[in-house]
């Protein structure tokens, strides 16, 4: 009897593992050890990719969560220095107070640094959205906002999100202040006014539920191609990622980054997270591991999908849980900076690439 328990024990265990599912606690410290040599970012440097994670300013004195981050990751975002309510808090009064904290960080600890973000919707300073403005004062507010803001991460930042979130999910412009005093032409002309201000700096437009092929992603797509025929800078498609076990795994996601890429632009997964109905438990952390797992590889898949960052890496800090209470655990560590199976599937993941490479 006991020869047959131990076999089937084994063989349950190295197909869990074959799938990148966690087993028992005893595989995942020998398998852990075994994924000790490298970190995230080393090996997805190996493919020619970064791996990042968001960091949020006060998250930077939590001394340990900001050294792991340090030592794991080689990219980072600001999760809300750059914005514009932190940027421009009034008219013509610039503080990069927040920012640039996150960018000497980033320096100490030799990550890159990705820009986030130039005009969205929310967290907008109040003497934006409280003010009426014709749309040839709102096309120079704007003008002005982006060309002070690139203008100082001129050289310290590698890219930005030029435009956040414009797209409703029926694939409709977002009628927000710009779109409803503007008009379309907002969005070509703050990436052009992005381009002067810094030439070298990667110009993403970047969005949420857009990871599927569907109204929201055609719409992206249908842009990004016109804005290439008219020879707008844009040089990249942020897919946030921002993905929840109970609505399922984004359909296509490998074709929809090719389809991207194959306009000519960069791909980047941008704030990639998996969140769950709580209490998690051993069935929900495997099936995002395996979600993780499949996210970086679609990724490593695309050549021009040039990296991927999570908004945060641990559930010690995530927006989620007060946005969308009752879920959470979206992270690949937990709230006391330990793997989760997450960890080791984007490890193995990036590993086999890392290997073909
Ligand atoms: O992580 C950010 C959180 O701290 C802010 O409270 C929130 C405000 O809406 O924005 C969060 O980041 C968002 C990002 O800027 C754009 N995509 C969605 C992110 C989560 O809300």
């Amino acid at each position: 009897m006991r020869p047959t328990r131990v076999r089937t024990a084994a063989l349950a265990a190295a197909t869990a593992l074959l799938a990148g599912l966690a087993v028992t606690p005893a595989a995942h410290a020998s398998t852990d050890q075994h994924r000790a040599g490298s970190t995230l970012a080393q090996l997805a440097e190996r493919t020619g990719r970064y791996f990042g994670s968001a960091v949020d300013n006060p998250e930077l004195s939590d001394t340990s969560y900001a050294d792991l981050l340090g030592k794991e990751f080689d990219a980072t975002t600001p999760g809300n220095g750059m914005k514009w309510y932190a940027t421009e808090p009034q008219r013509g009064v610039f503080d990069f107070t927040a920012g640039d904290e996150i960018v000497d960080y980033a320096k100490s600890k030799g990550l890159k640094v990705r820009g986030h973000t130039l005009l969205w919707h929310q967290q907008l300073p109040s003497w934006l959205t409280s003010g009426t403005w014709t749309a040839d004062e709102l096309r120079s507010i704007l003008k002005n906002h982006i060309t002070q803001v690139v203008r100082h991460y001129k050289g310290k930042v590698f890219a930005w999100d030029v435009a956040n979130e414009i797209m409703n999910e029926d694939g409709t412009y977002r009628e927000n202040i710009f779109y409803k005093t503007i008009g379309p032409s907002y969005i070509a002309d703050a990436l052009r006014w992005a381009h002067a201000a810094d030439p070298k700096v990667k110009l993403y437009l970047n969005d949420y539920n857009v990871e599927a092929i569907g109204p929201k992603s055609d719409a992206y797509y249908t842009l990004i191609k016109q804005l290439k025929a008219d020879h707008v800078p844009i040089n990249g498609f942020g897919m946030q990622a921002h993905l929840a076990l109970q609505y399922g795994f984004p359909d296509r996601l490998r074709q929809n980054i090719r389809r991207f890429a194959d306009l000519g632009v960069d791909v980047a997964i941008t704030e990639l997270d998996i969140r769950m109905v709580l209490p998690s438990d051993a069935t929900k952390l495997a099936q995002q591991a395996d979600w993780y797992g499949k996210v970086t590889d679609a990724c490593l898949n695309v050549k021009r999908c040039v990296g991927i960052t999570v908004w945060g890496y641990s559930d010690k800090h995530s927006w989620i849980p007060s946005v969308f209470p009752g879920e959470g655990a979206a992270l690949p560590w937990d709230e006391n900076l330990a793997h989760k199976p997450a960890y080791g599937a984007i490890h193995d993941a990036l590993a086999s690439a890392a290997k073909e490479d």
